[in-house]
């Protein structure tokens, strides 16, 4: 086993790879941005490297700076987390061409999954399933209208060096082609440098289901089974879910054995995830490989009871892994991401400092968090505070649990995502289990514009009555009884009570 370990990334993530590197007894180096010097995976960590000024590309962008950071520390080895620089496969080679341990698949892995035509011409070489369409770039409209014109419209143009849906364009007629391959290939200049675009069938309203596999350096290669992802909104995931209402045990096994071919044939090692499409008719077809550990994996560890960054770093140190070849879920997860956006405005992100922070806990409950009171959340990196997760017996006994830990929560100072999941857990679709991709999207107005419950109007109107009564007392400079009657109430509340309240005054002081 290592004995140091620097983890290039920060918040949640960081502090959940020091966790494992405790419990493994391996000494963990943090790295930090000015804007971090004070944040929770800096104190956490047995020691700490400062790499840079606040911008994500002058600090944990900086692999050269992060690499001699490890050199310094005496570390043998770097963790990346996600996002970052976890799929670089320049990054990777740096830290092996230092003499360290990359905790990860090998770079030519990344660089095999990298490009989305050749994942693909991987997959359909080793009976993997894909979306019809081409496996090579586009060369001009003439050429997308015959690709086009062999399976039928809608048809998606994507960036052969995309992955999370930037540089997607769906195009629904012939006669949109030519605008559509423009634009996609000026987005994925853009935002990778490279402007190859190829196209597929366009798949309506499918779930995104991923399989999550651990690979050691022996040749073997685990599934760990399937999330359900498919509750997201503009390519980012709110809502996962381990195992899936839409996979059976057979089409466990299938999806299992294909993302186990792709792996393999990639020459893969450690833990990676393959994404698929899984369509009303239970088919299903790989998209893309993610070469790292991801955001939602704890979902796969509560139900499989498997430390997944625990063995991130046994297999990177060569261990084999222990397990049976088939592993049944146990039971159900849900993750919420709590994020600091505000979902009534659009969900802005809203910065500040986070006053009070009350953590949810109890049976089956687990908060991966990378905040505290009294941290700052600002605007330089992503907005997810902590991600909730939970496990139950069943899908049922898990979204009461997570409705219950989400009324625990409490974030003061930053406006949250709570409410959209309380809202989401509250929901007759979702409870049922039936979602797609495109769920959310025409589900957010009507889950945002839930009326409040009696029980909330009532703590509104209580709410309402107490600063109304403070504020006479106070214009009066004399200290009054507690409220006694509404008409008092909001007879003497003054400007300062706004519509809201008052409404919620006669409704519920009134009543009560
Ligand atoms: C698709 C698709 C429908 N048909 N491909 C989005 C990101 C990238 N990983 C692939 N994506 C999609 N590819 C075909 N042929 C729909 C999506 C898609 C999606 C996929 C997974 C999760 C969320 C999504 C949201 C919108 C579109």
């Amino acid at each position: 086993m290592f004995t140091k370990i620097l983890v290039a990334n920060r918040g949640e993530i960081a502090l959940r790879v020091i966790r494992a590197c405790r419990e493994l007894g391996v000494r963990s180096v943090a790295v930090y941005s000015d804007a971090d010097a004070h944040s929770t995976h800096v104190r956490a960590a047995d020691e700490a490297m400062r790499i840079g000024p606040p911008a994500s590309r002058e600090s944990y962008l900086r692999g050269d700076v992060i690499v001699e950071a490890a050199l310094a520390s005496g570390a043998q080895a770097i963790h990346p987390g996600y996002g970052f620089l976890s799929e670089r496969e320049w990054f990777a080679k740096s830290v092996r061409d230092a003499g360290l341990t990359w905790i990860g698949p090998p770079a030519e892995a990344i660089a095999a999954m990298g490009s989305k035509t050749a994942a693909r011409r991987l997959a359909i070489a080793h009976d993997v399933p894909v979306v019809p369409g081409n496996t090579e770039a586009l060369t001009d409209a003439g050429e997308a209208e015959k690709v086009a014109s062999g399976f039928g419209y809608p048809v998606l143009l994507k960036a052969t060096a995309g992955g999370g849906g930037k540089g997607m364009r769906v195009v629904r007629a012939a006669s949109e082609l030519a605008a559509a391959l423009d634009a996609a290939r000026r987005e994925s200049k853009n935002a990778f440098g490279d402007d190859a675009v190829y196209m597929e069938k366009y798949i309506e309203g499918p779930r995104h289901v991923e399989i999550q596999l651990l690979a050691d350096q022996h040749g073997r290669v685990l599934s760990l089974g399937e999330r359900e992802c498919s509750v997201q909104r503009r390519h980012q995931k709110m809502i996962e879910e381990a195992p899936s209402v839409a996979v059976t045990p057979e089409l466990r096994r299938a999806m299992g054995a294909a993302a186990v071919r792709v792996a393999k044939a990639a020459g893969y090692t450690n833990a990676g995830t393959c994404e698929f499409l899984l369509d009303r008719d239970g088919k299903f077809y790989f998209l893309e490989m993610n070469t790292r550990i991801q955001v939602e994996h704890p979902v796969t560890e509560l139900v499989t009871g498997i430390d997944l960054v625990e063995w991130q770093i046994r297999i990177a140190c060569g261990e084999r892994l222990p397990f049976p070849d088939t592993i049944e879920p146990r039971g159900w997860a849900i993750e919420c991401r709590i994020t600091s956006e505000d979902p009534q405005n659009g969900f802005l992100p809203s910065t500040g400092r986070i006053d009070y922070l009350h953590v949810p806990g109890g049976a089956g409950v687990r908060w991966d968090g990378g905040v505290e009171a009294g941290s700052n959340v600002g605007l330089f990196y992503d907005p997810m505070l902590a991600k909730l997760i939970v496990w139950g017996a069943t899908r049922a006994q898990a979204v009461a649990r997570m409705h219950r830990a989400l009324l625990e929560l409490e974030v003061d100072g930053v406006e949250s995502s709570r409410e959209f999941h309380l809202r989401v857990m509250e929901d007759a679709e979702f409870r049922a289990g039936n979602i797609e991709i495109q769920w959310l999207e025409r589900r957010l107005p009507s889950l945002l514009a839930v009326p409040a419950t009696e029980a909330e109007l009532e703590a509104a109107a209580i709410a309402a009555a107490l600063i109304a009564d403070r504020d006479a007392a106070g214009r009066t400079s004399t200290r009054r009884g507690p409220v006694d009657s509404g008409s008092r109430a909001s007879g003497g509340s003054g400007d300062d009570v706004r519509a809201w309240a008052r409404a919620a005054i006669r409704e519920g002081v009134e009543r009560s």
